[in-house]
C-alpha cells in the first residue's frame, strides 16, 4: 500500500482551518463545517449510525447496490481505476471489488488516519488491486494526483454525501468530478425526500448515536482550535427544513456560557444554535438537473421500492 503525502495532508491541518474555524464561531448565525464531524471518533461513531435501524440510507442504498449490482457493473464495465470519495472504512467499494474488478483503487477521504486502517485490512485481501488513499478536504478542490491513469476513472460517490454540500457547491465537485472522469463516469448514492417522522428518526435516533456524533464536533474542534467548548453545555438538535429540501443538525446551549481559544472568545446565551450539518434530499428530478448542469450527459438510475433513496450512473 503507498500512502501518498500530498498538500491536502492532515499534517497540515491544524494550521490550515483555524481562520475558517473561527470565522464560522464568530459569524452571526455561527456554524461549524460538517467536515470537522469526522475526526477518529467521529468517523466511528459515524459508522455506529449506518448500523442503526432507524437511519435508513446505507440500508437502502445497500439493497440496491445489492439487487441491480449486475446492471450497475455492466453500465460502468469492468476493469480501470475505482476513486472512492470519502471512503471512510471502504466497506462499500469493497462490495463492488469482485465484480467491477478493478485495477486501481484510490481511497480518499478527510480522516486520513481511519483510511489507514481500513486500507490496510483491504490490501491483504485484494492482493490484484494497486491500493492508495490520501487525506483529501475535497469539499475545497478535488485533485486527482497525475499519477493516476486518466482512462476509465470511475468515482465512487456513495451514501448520498453529496447531500451534505449546499447546490452550488454540490455543483461544483460534480463539474470538478466530471472534468477529471473523462471516459469513465460517476456512481453516485443521493438520498431522496420522503415525510417527517422517517427522517426525524434518523437523525435524531433513540439511542442518542447521532447526538454524540454532532457533539463530538465540539471536541474535535477543541484540538483543532485549542478551544474550551464543554459537550455537556449543548445538545443535539434537529429541524426539517421543507423550503431548501434538507435536514439541518445544530447544537443547542443549554444556559449562557462563553468559549475562549487562543486570540479569541465567544459568548453564547442559553437556547443559542450552532449550526453542524446540512443533509439535502433530492428528487429524481432535481438530482438530474443538477447533473446535467455539472456537464454529465447521461444518466441511469436504480430506486427502492419506497423510493426513499437513488443509485445513480451518470457519464
Ligand atoms: C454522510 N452524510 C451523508 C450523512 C447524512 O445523512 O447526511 C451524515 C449524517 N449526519 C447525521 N447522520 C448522518
Amino acid at each position: 500500500m503507498q500512502i501518498p503525502i500530498t498538500p491536502n495532508d492532515n499534517s497540515k491541518l491544524h494550521h490550515n482551518f483555524v481562520p475558517e474555524i473561527e470565522a464560522g464561531l464568530l459569524a452571526q448565525l455561527p456554524y461549524i463545517s460538517p467536515k470537522f464531524l469526522y475526526d477518529p471518533l467521529g468517523s466511528h461513531l459515524f459508522t455506529a449510525i449506518t448500523l442503526l435501524p432507524e437511519y435508513y440510507p446505507t440500508n437502502t442504498e445497500k439493497s440496491i447496490f445489492t439487487e441491480y449490482q449486475d446492471q450497475i457493473t455492466k453500465a460502468i464495465g469492468t476493469g480501470g481505476t475505482l476513486i472512492d470519495l470519502g471512503a471512510g472504512n471502504c466497506q462499500k467499494a469493497e462490495s463492488f471489488f469482485n465484480s467491477l474488478q478493478p485495477s486501481n483503487y484510490m481511497a480518499i477521504d478527510f480522516s486520513v488516519e481511519y483510511l489507514e486502517d481500513a486500507l490496510e485490512k483491504l490490501a491483504g485481501k485484494y492482493p490484484s488491486i494497486q491500493m492508495q488513499c490520501i487525506g483529501m478536504d475535497f469539499s475545497k478542490q478535488l485533485i486527482i494526483p497525475k499519477s493516476i491513469a486518466k482512462d476509465r476513472r470511475t468515482f465512487f460517490y456513495p451514501g448520498s454525501s453529496i447531500g451534505n454540500f449546499l447546490s452550488s457547491e454540490a455543483l461544483e465537485l460534480l463539474r470538478q468530478i466530471k472534468s477529471q472522469a473523462n471516459d469513465g463516469g460517476l456512481l453516485m448514492g443521493v438520498d431522496l425526500m420522503k415525510e417527517d417522522s422517517v427522517l426525524i428518526a434518523a437523525y435524531d435516533d433513540p439511542l442518542k448515536v447521532t447526538a454524540a456524533f454532532n457533539l463530538n464536533i465540539l471536541r474535535s474542534i477543541n484540538s483543532q482550535l485549542g478551544s474550551d467548548f464543554r459537550v455537556e453545555q449543548f445538545r443535539h438538535k434537529v429541524k426539517i427544513n421543507r423550503l431548501e429540501n434538507r435536514v439541518e443538525l445544530y447544537l443547542e446551549a443549554l444556559e449562557n456560557l462563553t468559549v475562549a481559544w487562543p486570540g479569541n472568545s465567544r459568548t453564547f446565551e442559553k437556547d443559542d444554535l450552532i449550526h453542524t450539518e446540512n443533509s439535502h434530499k433530492y428528487t429524481i428530478e432535481s438530482i438530474q438537473l443538477l447533473l446535467n448542469n455539472a456537464g454529465f450527459k447521461s444518466t441511469q438510475i436504480w430506486t427502492d421500492p419506497k423510493d426513499y433513496f437513488a443509485v445513480i450512473y451518470a457519464q
